[in-house]
């Protein structure tokens, strides 16, 4: 294949309703999307990089910036280009691994869709529907926490996710616990809220029996998370800290965490998550897929991911109608609580014409003529 061409294409998506975690509040998803444009066809990627640095040192704005200056022009310079080498391309460039992962999604659509074949068969999918979890953000009270987590369960998900920070952890999660009651697949998210002086705290949720407990504490504090799981029982899950397979591997052996939350753009791309699906799943470790409030593009490849074989707790894989009144796509809706894996070639949907121009705010074509 050859990359003629990039499109750089922002979208505005007004969020159904506020979702705030341990660093601010999202209202409105501003998406940087990239459509490859290659002899044999075109392709789709989204950049998960939020608007604002708050959760990783990426945002859109800077994702943009790289992808023209160094990123994109290196991809355009090969001959010829298959998605495998995306990343040895990009290598050189240090970082930037949503953008990264976002232009080798666009090469890996467009591949995939000349070849005929889905995301999930290339990259091993072992089901046709996944399970679907939802993250809650924090609420302006236990009661309304209640009302929005019964919600969802009438919806039909399978697990509840409930962003917690510190003054909103211990109350929240003992009153989901006694109004839904024991069997309910319930996991905490701290996006990095804490440190280890807090580890009596987080001891508390012990009591509460969850699944885990994802990122209690900063980015770069694997060795406090190695300390904190042997103080607490709650099961430590990594988000933020786990930005490649080779960081997969020094978290595991350091016991910094016992599951992994994996997220391709995190990580530097599809190709790079299924390795760390490889590597968690010959040590017997579990792993679920994130989400980064994903338009329906980003929302197919981690379907497509979620259903290789070692995807063994629900993700945040929820239904567009979750996130978003209007999708760039069809949307993907809840069937007793599991979304279909799209089987289609490439990511197996294609943004809807008329939607995509009406929430586009901004596009670039690379090179410029
Ligand atoms: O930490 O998992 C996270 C959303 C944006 C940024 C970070 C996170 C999240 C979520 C929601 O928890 C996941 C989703 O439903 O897409
Ligand atoms: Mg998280």
């Amino acid at each position: 294949m050859k990359l003629e061409g990039l499109e750089l294409r922002r979208v505005s998506i007004p969020l159904v309703a506020p979702f705030r975690t341990s660093f601010g509040t999202e209202t409105v998803r501003d998406i940087l999307l990239v459509r490859a444009v290659t002899d044999a066809g075109e392709g789709w990627g989204e950049c998960v990089a939020p608007a604002e640095p708050h959760y990783s040192s990426e945002y859109a704005d800077g994702a943009a910036d790289v992808m023209r200056r160094f990123l994109v022009p290196r991809l355009l310079a090969a001959d010829r280009l298959d998605a495998q080498q995306v990343a040895p391309l990009l290598a050189p460039v240090k970082g930037h691994r949503m953008a990264k992962a976002a232009l080798e999604m666009a090469v890996l659509d467009a591949q995939l869709r000349a070849s005929g074949e889905s995301f999930a068969a290339y990259l091993g999918a072992a089901r046709d529907r996944v399970p679907a979890g939802v993250s809650v953000g924090i609420a302006e009270s236990v009661p309304a926490l209640l009302d929005t987590v019964a919600g969802y369960l009438d919806q039909g998900y399978v697990r509840i996710k409930l962003k917690i920070e510190p003054g909103w952890d211990v109350a929240p999660v003992a009153a989901v616990r006694q109004r839904f009651g024991d069997d309910l697949a319930l996991q905490v998210d701290a996006n990095a809220a804490y440190t280890l002086a807090d580890a009596g705290t987080l001891a508390k949720l012990d009591a509460f029996d969850l699944l885990l407990i994802e990122q209690p504490l900063a980015e770069d504090d694997l060795r406090e998370h190695a300390e904190l799981a042997r103080l607490i029982r709650t099961p430590v899950c990594l988000d933020e800290s786990i930005t490649s397979a080779k960081a997969a591997a020094d978290a595991l052996m350091l016991g910094a965490c016992r599951i992994v939350n994996i997220k391709a753009g995190r990580v530097g791309g599809y190709l790079e998550a299924r390795r760390i699906h490889d590597l968690c799943r010959a040590h017997g470790v579990a792993v679920w897929c994130g989400g980064m409030l994903e338009s329906g593009l980003g929302r197919a490849a981690n379907l497509a991911l979620a259903a290789l074989p070692g995807f063994t707790l629900p993700g945040d894989t929820s239904a567009s109608d979750r996130y978003y009144a209007r999708d760039v796509t069809e949307p993907f809706t809840l069937d007793d609580g599991h979304l279909r894996v799209p089987d289609g070639p490439g990511l197996g949907v294609t943004p809807l014409a008329g939607v995509l121009d009406e929430l586009t705010t901004a596009t670039e074509l690379l090179p410029v003529a």
